[in-house]
């Protein structure tokens, strides 16, 4: 594949609601970004990637738009948004919008006008269908299909004016479009048109693989214990998927030069289709976000679910999508985002070694091939929070699951509380911490969401000033990226595959070659040096330890990283 600009890029993934207020009503905003682009800029990031900003009831955090070419008042105004687009630009950084359009929120006009009658010409433009044969309207089971939401409940609605049903695969507040239907996706295509004629630079595509589903609607297998049947075969990669994503690509970027980004949000989907996804000769998407690796630690119940994921896991996982998509496609390298606890409490230490192993973890995913995503705070080594009763989370799925759990299922709510803490998204999206100030200086007003109590030691502004920081070291690898061809464009192989402690891997490109060691475990690692032959003289490029790191030891110390290059 010749090289792409953003195959040397770095993403950072900002979630405008709990990134920066600039008005005191304790929820960010456009201009509270404004007033930290330097944070970026310092940093080293090429690409922003806002999650939505248009407007919304906010039943999904802005997932469930009404408008999508005007910007909600929460957050500002289209102007604000033009003077963030040009400090972005003014600063070499690209912005990439979200593109929410396998739902939209019920308050939508769209929606409010298919929902209007049965007959009203938007109908087919979202998924309607009678009761089951046989079945009256809001009866028990009389669901069209027995599929389940992920935000809990039935993924269908009964609308009682016309006492038909309509399918949301998240909040009732999020009806699915149908894209079978032209005029729908036409509608798309002229919005998507609409922002990159204002100069956005691309989209994060939300649960694009879904766009498709099987029109005969069939019911799921009902897994052991679960309530709903499992829809995912009939709504994921369906049979237009690649189609329709074409035809997007058509209408959309084929006719301008080629300084997007674009890549596809796709829970569950699998190296074999991503490389069909993400294969430039198909004109479809640069990338997607596979999720196997976020989801090592969920058992079979679930994300709620919790399994404890080995290194081995993880760096079996992630050798399998490098190596897949090595000759066909690229990949993106993310630990965290708006969806998952973060990730130096999950696969880390947030304790004693909360640096290092933030340090360890951010070393072995920006130097893989690939494009790397940072997500806010990330930067900081900033932690999942102690929440500490129901009342302190916001996020619907987890208030969706809790009453489920208890209230159907008849959990005891404190064990519920425990997985909550563990894997809330609200993990996620607590303020951004910029200092020891008043909540983390984040607000003067009174915080949307509680602010995680370490601040005072994890922030901004003491991250910034320490040369030994998570900050600091995130800076060097984004570095190493943009001035070396090695790690953006070099081969991937998998070394000391069977080291239960050590992820360890050789990047290669025309003669040079870089070793990446890092010790994921809060234990000492030793490993037989005599297995890494030609590296006892290589240079020490980069080491969580600091520079006086003398190259291949046979051990490597609790959570620490070393990269040599030859
Ligand atoms: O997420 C889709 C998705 O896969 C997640 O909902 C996931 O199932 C879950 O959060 C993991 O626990 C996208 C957005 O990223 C998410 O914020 C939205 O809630 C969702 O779509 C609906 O738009």
């Amino acid at each position: 594949m010749n090289d792409k600009w953003w195959q040397s890029a770095v993403v950072y993934q900002v979630y405008p609601r709990s990134f920066a207020d600039s008005d005191g009503d304790g929820i960010g905003d456009l201009r509270g970004i404004i007033q930290h682009l330097d944070h970026l800029k310092e940093l080293g990031v090429d690409v922003v990637w806002l999650s939505p900003i248009y407007a919304s009831p906010h039943d999904d955090n802005g997932y469930d738009i009404s408008d999508y070419q005007r910007i909600d008042p929460l957050f500002g105004t289209l102007d604000d948004f033009d003077e963030l687009l040009a400090g972005l630009h003014e600063r070499g950084i690209k912005l990439v919008m979200d593109l929410v359009v396998n739902h939209t929120s019920d308050e939508h006009p769209w929606f409010v006008e298919s929902a209007s009658s049965a007959d009203n010409p938007k109908r087919d433009w979202y998924w309607w269908r009678g009761p089951r044969d046989g079945a009256q309207p809001g009866e028990h089971g009389a669901e069209p299909t027995n599929w389940g939401s992920f935000f809990s409940g039935s993924a269908w609605q009964l609308d009682e004016r016309t006492g038909e049903y309509y399918l949301h695969l998240f909040s009732r507040k999020q009806p699915d479009l149908n894209w079978e239907n032209p005029e729908v996706r036409d509608a798309v295509y002229e919005m998507m048109n609409w922002w990159l004629d204002r100069g956005v630079d691309g989209f994060r595509m939300d649960v694009v693989n879904f766009l498709s589903k099987d029109v005969s609607l069939p019911d799921g297998v009902i897994p052991p214990g679960a309530l709903y049947g499992d829809a995912y075969p009939f709504f994921a990669q369906g049979p237009r998927i690649h189609e329709f994503l074409h035809e997007m690509h058509e209408r959309v970027f084929a006719g301008r030069d080629d300084r997007y980004l674009t890549v596809g949000e796709m829970p569950g989907v699998d190296i074999a289709e991503a490389r069909r996804f993400t294969d430039p000769a198909r004109g479809e998407l640069d990338m997607v976000f596979q999720f196997e690796h976020v989801d090592l630690d969920h058992g079979p119940g679930g994300k709620w679910d919790h399994r404890d994921a080995s290194v081995l896991d993880l760096k079996r996982n992630l050798a399998q999508w490098q190596e897949g998509l090595l000759e066909v496609g690229w990949n993106s390298l993310y630990w965290n985002n708006h969806d998952q606890p973060r990730v130096v409490s999950r696969f880390g230490d947030d304790g004693e070694h909360r640096v290092p192993s933030a340090k360890a973890l951010g070393t072995v995913l920006h130097l893989m091939r690939g494009t790397p995503y940072v997500y806010q705070g990330e930067e900081l080594g900033m932690t999942n929070v102690p929440f500490s009763t129901i009342d302190d989370f916001r996020d619907i799925e987890t208030l969706n699951h809790y009453a489920e759990a208890v209230d159907v299922l008849g959990q005891p709510a404190d064990e519920v509380l425990v997985a909550l803490r563990r894997t809330s998204r609200d993990n996620a999206r607590t303020p951004m911490q910029w200092s020891d100030g008043p909540n983390a200086g984040f607000t003067t007003g009174e915080p949307w969401i509680t602010v995680n109590p370490n601040f005072p030691q994890v922030n901004a502004a003491a991250a910034r000033a320490d040369a030994d920081s998570v900050f600091a070291h995130y800076r060097a690898l984004i570095d190493l990226r943009h001035r070396s061809r090695l790690v953006s464009s070099g081969g991937f192989e998998l070394v000391l595959p069977e080291h239960e402690q050590i992820f360890a891997y050789v990047r290669e490109l025309d003669g040079a070659a870089l070793l990446v060691l890092a010790n994921l475990t809060g234990r000492p690692a030793a490993y037989d040096v005599a297995a890494l032959p030609g590296w006892e003289s290589a240079e020490v490029v980069l080491a969580s330890g600091g520079t006086d790191t003398t190259g291949l030891t046979g051990v490597l110390g609790p959570w620490e990283a070393v990269v040599l290059q030859r």
